[in-house]
């Protein structure tokens, strides 16, 4: 009954508008399957509107509708659109949604009166390449579809003021759409991986969306992180805490022994970028050593000092070459410094190390109190930070976005998933890629995660400064000392709570 009242609707509408000589005809929602016959006689139309109904195939007589300047097609479940809608010179819109991909049939590229056009909800994985030649085109849904990206070629539609792009899949924006200087509204809610704060999303303001993501945002692209991790190594005493302070703080100054590992953020200037080096000052005292291999990292930059006020230069080369080979691997640069030059003078046979060690090494002369070769060793370090390969490698918006709110968590231990929930709600979603930014913040050594080793993996993700602090407070402790080095799992408890 439904039904019948519904296409009697439509028969009367059509014959209405015949009559009257009537331009525009409203079919919308009638349970429609196909376009009925009767409407190829109304040669007057303007504005069609068939929009939600059941219609799979439009006719190809569509094409003799001459006037037609609107046609509403959109909640249809078309499957083509015929080469004979080119002949439709007069049309300026034209509204395609939730339907089928081929729906967006490139005929439709030589409409070039198009001012207004919707593409949306149809699962288009890019933007049709026809569309480029829309040199009229004011205003573009292209909303619901998949699209990773947006062309480049966008910015030649100059005539474009408003584009909706809302619930897509885009990654990044090309750097041309600055170029629309006519484009006023832009839709991009829904689309996570651009990393847009939601309140300039939602507004819609196409200068203020622009400005934001290229400027604020650097680009919310992928862009280096310009962080590295330098680690200084030697025997206790040989001067590395004096050493870091006058890198960064360019002042002489004496510490007590350093009980573990002493993190400094050290803020650099290379070239035109501005670097973060994380600096990790191991204490020399030999009962921590056994531990330093937890945290000596691949792709990091290591400074070895040797004194020779012990007499002891050769063996301690070879002692701590080996071990910053044996942890970090072969590929890592070395700067063996001769270190506190003014006080000791003597030769390390740096041939030998080289063969030893690999080519990757390199030696310096420093002292922290007289400042010489301290210049050098800054611009020498920043040389080999910049061949680091972490350096440069891309860091996407949502990467950062992880890396800075992980602190905030105020948890010092989280478990390999409870890392991927965290990172899935900053937008990093896919598995692959977790596992890498995993890896990332080990090497800068901003989190502790050894997903390559079978017996530590099972810790997930720590908090390096809470491990290191509880590990070496275990070591340096007194009690443990008194009690030869046995304890219990209570006693434990007791110093870390201490
Ligand atoms: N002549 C001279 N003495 C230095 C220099 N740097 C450090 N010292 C002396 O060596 C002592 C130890 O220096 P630190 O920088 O604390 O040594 P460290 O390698 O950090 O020692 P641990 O933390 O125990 O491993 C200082 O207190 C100074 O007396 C230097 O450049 N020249
Ligand atoms: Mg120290």
């Amino acid at each position: 009954m439904g039904r019948l009242s519904k296409s009697s609707d439509a028969e009367s509408k059509i014959s209405k508008c015949r009559d009257s000589g009537g331009t525009s005809l409203d079919l919308e929602s009638l349970g429609l399957q196909s376009v009925p016959e009767e409407v190829r006689q109304l040669r007057n139309l303007k504005r069609l509107d068939l929009s939600n109904n059941r219609i799979e195939d439009l006719p190809r007589w569509i094409g003799e509708l001459a006037n037609l300047d609107a046609l509403y097609l959109h909640g249809n479940p078309l499957r083509t659109i015929p080469a004979s809608i080119q002949q439709l010179s007069a049309l300026r819109i034209l509204i395609i949604a939730r339907a089928h991909a081929s729906a967006a049939s490139e005929s439709i590229g030589n409409l070039l009166g198009l001012r207004e056009l919707a593409l949306a909800d149809l699962g288009l994985r890019t933007v049709p390449e026809w569309v480029r030649r829309l040199r009229n085109i004011e205003t573009l849904y292209l909303f619901g579809n998949g699209l990773a990206s947006v062309p480049k070629w966008l910015s030649e539609l100059s005539t474009l003021t408003q584009l909706s792009l809302e619930n897509n899949q885009l990654r990044s924006l090309p750097a041309s759409l600055k170029e629309l200087g006519s484009l006023r509204f832009l839709s991009l809610e829904g689309n996570p991986l651009l990393s847009l704060p939601a309140e300039i999303a939602r507004a819609g303001d196409a200068r203020k969306i622009l400005r934001y993501y290229f400027r604020m945002a650097n680009g919310g692209a992928a862009q280096p992180l310009n962080e590295f991790k330098l680690i200084l190594v030697g025997r206790g005493g040989v001067g590395k805490t004096s050493l870091v302070h006058r890198l960064v703080n360019d002042r002489y100054k004496e510490f007590r022994r350093t009980p573990g590992i002493k993190i400094t953020k050290w803020p650099m200037r290379l070239g035109r970028d501005d670097v973060l080096a994380h600096v990790w000052d191991f204490g020399g005292q030999e009962i921590m050593h056994g531990t330093h291999r937890f945290f000596m990292t691949e792709r990091a930059l290591y400074l070895v000092l040797i004194s020779g006020r012990e007499g002891t230069e050769d063996y301690d080369a070879d002692y701590w070459l080996s071990l910053v080979r044996s942890f970090a691997g072969a590929d890592v640069p070395i700067i063996v410094l001769h270190h506190k030059t003014s006080d000791w003078s003597f030769e390390l046979n740096r041939e030998l190390l080289r063969k030893k060690y690999g080519r990757t090494l390199s030696f310096l002369e420093t002292d922290s109190e007289t400042a010489v070769g301290i210049s050098e060793l800054r611009e020498r370090i920043g040389r080999l930070a910049r061949s680091l390969p972490g350096l440069k490698s891309s860091w996407p918006m949502a990467w950062r976005r992880v890396k800075e709110q992980l602190p905030r968590k105020r948890k010092s231990w989280l478990t390999f998933d409870g890392f991927r929930t965290f990172c899935t709600q900053q937008n990093v979603t896919e598995r692959k890629e977790q596992d890498d930014l995993a890896e990332s913040l080990h090497d800068l050594g901003l989190m502790l995660s050894y997903r390559k080793d079978e017996g530590l993996r099972e810790f997930g993700v720590l908090n390096p400064q809470w491990v290191t602090n509880g590990i070496y407070r275990i070591l340096n402790s007194e009690k443990l000392r008194k009690a030869g080095g046995k304890f219990t799992v209570k006693a434990f408890g007791g110093i870390l709570l201490k």
